[in-house]
């Protein structure tokens, strides 16, 4: 293929309710949505999903523009490529920035499957049909407010709650949500909230038979992370701090996480996510797919990744309706039972919806190169 064509959308999305974490809160999801189109006519949608401010990692919505404007665009457009894997070689002397390239990526991979006549998942080495669907809850004003989250999630069938965390709302959260829900399979996120510091915390986490905890140290930390799990019993999982399959061997090595949270647009792309995927398989490491609060086409390429056979826990992809009152992609993203449908379809399996889009949209370029 050859890419000739790239429209990008700039979409503003109201949520139906604001996420907070322990870095900030999401009220309004800003994205960029990419249009490619190679020299045969097949178009191949992506997704950025850097937030807009540099909260969660360094990205921004405007970073990855500019990241694709100036530098990635022109190292893809009018070159030829046989397959996916060669983006990241075209993208190889651009450093970083993994949100910007991932959002092109995506749109190759989705060519990809379309000319070979494949679903996404399938052109991935997915072999899946369902996959298992967690929830994570953001922080809320009151113990009662989450407890009554918590209870409607579980009674639609989510395999796995997730809650943010940060000091001053951690123990006697995560112990109130465990005398309510004993058997529920439980986890908590700190997005980087915590130091060494804080260790007797963390520790008295230890007691509440949590799944795993998430990113509890810096988002670029891998030793300290390990100093932790030495004197931690609860798992922790790695989340900002795996940018690469580099990160992942050293943070595996070091004995820094016994679970990794695989992102899409935090490692850079499919492929890197695949060999993320596939480490982790051979080191007996459990990978599930995070999400960005994407709207349908993020979400589509995490439904098509998580049908790899490693990602073994429910992931963070939920149905478009739990965030949007109206998704980007027809149908919409439906959970039944705790369970997502892999679209077994050529492509993505979903249709961007121009209509839908086109409403949502604050402005749009195209560039030929
Ligand atoms: O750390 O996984 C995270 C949302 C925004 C930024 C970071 C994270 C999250 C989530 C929600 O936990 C994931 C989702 O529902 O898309
Ligand atoms: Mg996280």
């Amino acid at each position: 293929m050859r890419i000739e064509e790239i429209t990008i959308r700039h979409l503003k999305m109201p949520m139906k309710a604001p996420f907070t974490t322990s870095f900030g809160t999401v009220a309004e999801k800003e994205l960029l949505l990419l249009e490619v189109k190679d020299a045969s006519g097949t178009i191949g949608w992506g997704e950025t999903v850097a937030f807009v401010a540099p909260w969660y990692t360094e990205e921004t919505l405007k970073t990855t523009w500019h990241m694709l404007e100036d530098f990635l665009m022109p190292a893809l457009l009018h070159k030829d490529i046989a397959h996916p894997d060669e983006v990241s070689t075209l993208f190889g002397s651009i450093r970083r920035n993994g949100m910007a390239k991932a959002s092109i990526e995506g749109a190759v991979w989705d060519i990809y499957a379309q000319q070979t006549k494949q679903s996404l998942a399938h052109a991935l080495g997915g072999s899946k049909d369902l996959i298992d669907v967690g929830i994570s809850v953001g922080i809320q004003s009151s113990t009662e407010k989450l407890l009554e989250l918590i209870k409607d999630y579980v009674e639609k069938g989510y395999k796995r709650v997730k809650v943010k965390i940060k000091p001053g709302y951690d123990v006697e959260v995560i112990r109130a949500i465990r005398a309510a829900f004993p058997n529920l399979p439980l986890m908590a996120d700190a997005n980087s909230a915590y130091t060494l510091n804080d260790i007797e915390v963390l520790q008295q986490l230890d007691a509440f038979n949590l799944l795993m905890i998430e990113q509890p140290l810096a988002a670029d930390d891998i030793i300290d992370h390990a100093k932790l799990q030495k004197q931690l019993k609860t798992p922790i999982c790695l989340d900002e701090s795996i940018t690469s399959l580099e990160d992942a061997r050293k943070a595996i090595e070091l004995g820094s996480c016994g679970v990794i949270n695989i992102k899409i647009g935090r490692v850079g792309g499919i492929t890197e996510a695949k060999k993320i995927h596939d480490y982790c398989q051979q080191h007996a490491i459990p990978v599930w797919c995070g999400g960005m609060l994407e709207a349908g086409i993020g979400r589509a390429h995490n439904i098509a990744l998580t049908a790899l056979s490693n990602f073994v826990l429910p992931g963070d992809t939920a149905g478009s309706s739990h965030y949007w009152y109206e998704d980007i992609v027809t149908p919409e993203i439906i959970v039944e039972d705790g369970h997502i449908r892999v679209p077994q379809s050529i492509g993505i399996g979903y249709k961007p919806n121009l209509d839908i889009i086109d409403k949502l949209t604050i402005s749009k370029k195209v560039y030929k190169g």
